[in-house]
């Protein structure tokens, strides 16, 4: 580390103005910053001393000036977006729309934005589980890959531009819950749980005959982000998993019953985790074995009972999340209605697909009791595993080695600690907790209530999110974040993985606007230089280009009742010089940062004066950026 910068830290802390997080360094006798220096990754190797004595807690301070040392992807639940967050400071740094319409930077009005939300576009939806990109288990920064339950869709956020490219409809199956990425040898596929059982063909034929309800497991093709396969299964899923090594999916079933009610789903004592043997499909499609269903190409292959496809472990009850170690030894699925969490060995289930295991029960090495309402488990790259307890209102850190020594009938205590959370925690997650790089220094705890946490904002209550510092023996609560609903559940990165990755300025040969900029080409317009009125028909083509603070065109004439494209190009090549475009009283608004070309199109159905405008503050002349709009009657 920088010692320049040591000084700074140590003189600041002095000063009270990084009071916590100054003094935790020197109670610990760390090396290296905390609060969001350079360096700091380098910095951490050394320092699992920490695990010997108490430490004061690590700050959630990020001073002025200061940036965080990890970026935070949080689902954005029913709102239908992605949020990007800084940790520790928790502050909010950016709002990612995925399935939800937001006239902010226009995501459901540009043309561009359509071509991702594709015809007929739902008003939003229900995305529960980000998962980055990786290659051989470690992040990639390349995608976030995220569910929409909403409407049964996949959908990819490009990290260069933090921007979605792509959603895929998810055939044959509804509500896709849980979700994860193939992690080895790379992304590769991403596994999608269809949750709710359907019958199938779903077209009315059949509507209330429980036995003929099935779901699917999906696999796309991260790279496509077509669907290439489905694998049905018995039962329903709910959250999905991957191994380390690239050759297993896992996914919980808390409704092996069949059930088509609350009590029917919780009938039996056990129900199941149900893996996917990724080799064994593979080779199952080359062959042909599958059928396909409806209008759908997607191959589908039989995974019930008896398939050599998969295999069924049963599990105690009602069983949620699902979550792989960062050792890539061992995946624990959360019992939710049994007060267990159930470790399985990857390396058992291998003996189990190879016929050497009389029980699938075999593959469980451990059974721990930890509390009531096990949901998700996050690890520490420590040997100890974080689980939320929704009823309990807790987290419970267990070490996995201990619970595996007592699973054999040793005297030992796997339980290491219980930290009360506020209140009713969905999933845990863990800085790179889900990567081979797992670092065990934060633990974000997102809880379901808020209740008196925060000041009252009316019968709906934010969430609450808190960080808590994991880093020494002892869990420390630091921080309380209210967020609007609602996170399900985040990935915390180490910025090192993206910082030198993210764009500042779009490339002019970006492919979210290459279709657009192609179309200008067809018209013999250069966008960077032209601001021109094309008209072919009923079809009015307005190409201009944006310079702060003026637009390339101050007024343009259309026809009421022309179909109107208007296409802004920014050709301000200033760094966070963003312009918006919204044209009063017709429902336009796009934003067009430095670089990018945006379009809309519309019908110019009201006729009269329609001033358009620049929506982001680009200039001391910013309120001026405007022109406008005639519509002749
Ligand atoms: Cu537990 Cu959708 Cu991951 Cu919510 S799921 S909490
Ligand atoms: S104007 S600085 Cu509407 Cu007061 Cu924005
Ligand atoms: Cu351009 Cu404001
Ligand atoms: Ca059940």
């Amino acid at each position: 580390t920088d010692p320049a910068r040591r000084n700074f830290m140590k003189n600041s802390a002095l000063a009270g103005l990084a009071g916590a997080a100054g003094l935790a360094l020197a109670g610990c006798g760390r090396k290296g910053d905390h609060g969001g220096a350079e360096g700091a990754a380098a910095g951490h190797d050394g320092e699992r001393q920490r695990e010997h004595g108490e430490h004061e807690a690590a700050s959630d301070h990020v001073p002025p000036g200061q940036l965080d040392e990890y970026y935070g992807f949080w689902s954005g639940g029913q709102s239908g977006e992605v949020r990007l967050v800084g940790v520790p400071s928790m502050r909010e740094l950016m709002r990612i729309p995925v399935f939800n319409p937001d006239f902010t930077i226009g995501w459901g009005v540009t043309n561009e934005s359509k071509r991702v939300l594709g015809p007929n576009f739902p008003p939003g939806g229900d995305c529960h589980h980000p998962h980055m990109s990786q290659t051989d288990g470690h992040y990639d920064g390349r995608y976030i890959f995220i569910n929409d339950k909403a409407h049964t869709r996949v959908a990819r956020i490009r990290c260069d531009v933090m921007r979605t490219d792509r959603i895929t409809n998810v055939p044959n199956v509804q509500a896709i819950h849980g979700l994860r990425v193939q992690r080895a040898p790379r992304t590769g596929y991403v596994f999608a749980n269809g949750e709710f059982l359907v019958p199938a063909p779903n077209d009315g034929r059949d509507l209330d005959d429980p036995k003929k309800y099935q779901t699917m497991f999906s696999a796309l093709d991260g790279d496509t982000m077509e669907v290439v396969w489905q694998v049905l299964v018995d039962g329903n899923l709910d959250n999905t998993e991957a191994d380390y090594a690239g050759k297993y999916a896992i996914s919980t079933c808390y409704n092996s019953e069949g059930g088509m009610d609350l009590p029917g789903t919780m009938q039996a004592e056990r129900d199941w985790a149900v893996v996917f043997n990724i080799a064994r499909i593979e080779a199952a499609v080359k062959k042909g074995d599958f059928k396909t269903i409806g209008s759908s190409k997607v191959p589908v292959l039989d995974g019930r009972h008896g398939s050599s496809l998969t295999l069924y472990i049963p599990i105690p009850k009602n069983p949620h999340g699902i979550n792989a170690s960062p050792d890539g030894k061992y995946v624990v699925a959360n019992g939710k209605l049994s007060p267990t969490v159930t470790v399985m060995e990857w390396s058992r289930i291998d003996d189990c697909f190879a016929g050497k295991l009389k029980d699938p029960r075999d593959t469980v090495v451990a059974e721990p009791e930890l509390g009531l309402g096990p949901l998700h488990t996050a690890y520490d790259g420590r040997g100890n595993a974080y689980t939320t307890l929704f009823i309990d209102s807790q987290i419970a850190k267990w070490n996995i080695e201990d619970a595996i020594a007592a699973h054999a009938g040793k005297k030992v205590n796997y339980l290491r600690q219980k930290i009360d959370v506020a209140y009713q925690p969905g999933h845990c997650h863990t800085s790179m907790g889900e990567t081979r790089d797992a670092d065990g220094r934060w633990l974000v705890s997102l809880n379901k209530f808020s209740k008196d946490r925060f000041l009252p904002t009316g019968p709906l209550h934010p969430d609450n999110d808190q960080l808590i510092d994991i880093s020494g023996e002892t869990m420390k609560l630091v921080a309380d974040g209210p967020v609007y609903a609602e996170p399900h559940d985040v990935i915390l990165l180490h910025r090192r993985l993206l910082i030198d990755k993210v764009k500042k300025s779009w490339d002019r040969d970006d492919p979210f606007f290459a279709e657009t900029v192609a179309m200008a080409r067809r018209h013999g317009i250069d966008v960077l230089t032209d601001s021109k009125v094309i008209r072919e028909g009923r079809k009015v083509f307005v190409y201009m280009t944006s310079a702060a603070p003026i637009f390339g065109m101050g007024s343009f004439t259309v026809k009421k009742g022309d179909e109107v494209t208007v296409v802004v190009t920014n050709i301000d090549a200033v760094e966070d010089v963003s312009h918006g475009f919204c044209i009063v009283n017709y429902g336009i608004n796009m934003e067009i940062s430095p670089g990018a070309t945006a379009s809309a199109t519309f019908t110019a159905d009201k006729a009269g004066v329609f001033w358009y405008y620049c929506t982001f503050f680009c200039h001391a002349m910013h309120m001026e950026m405007s022109g406008r709009m005639l519509v002749e009657a």
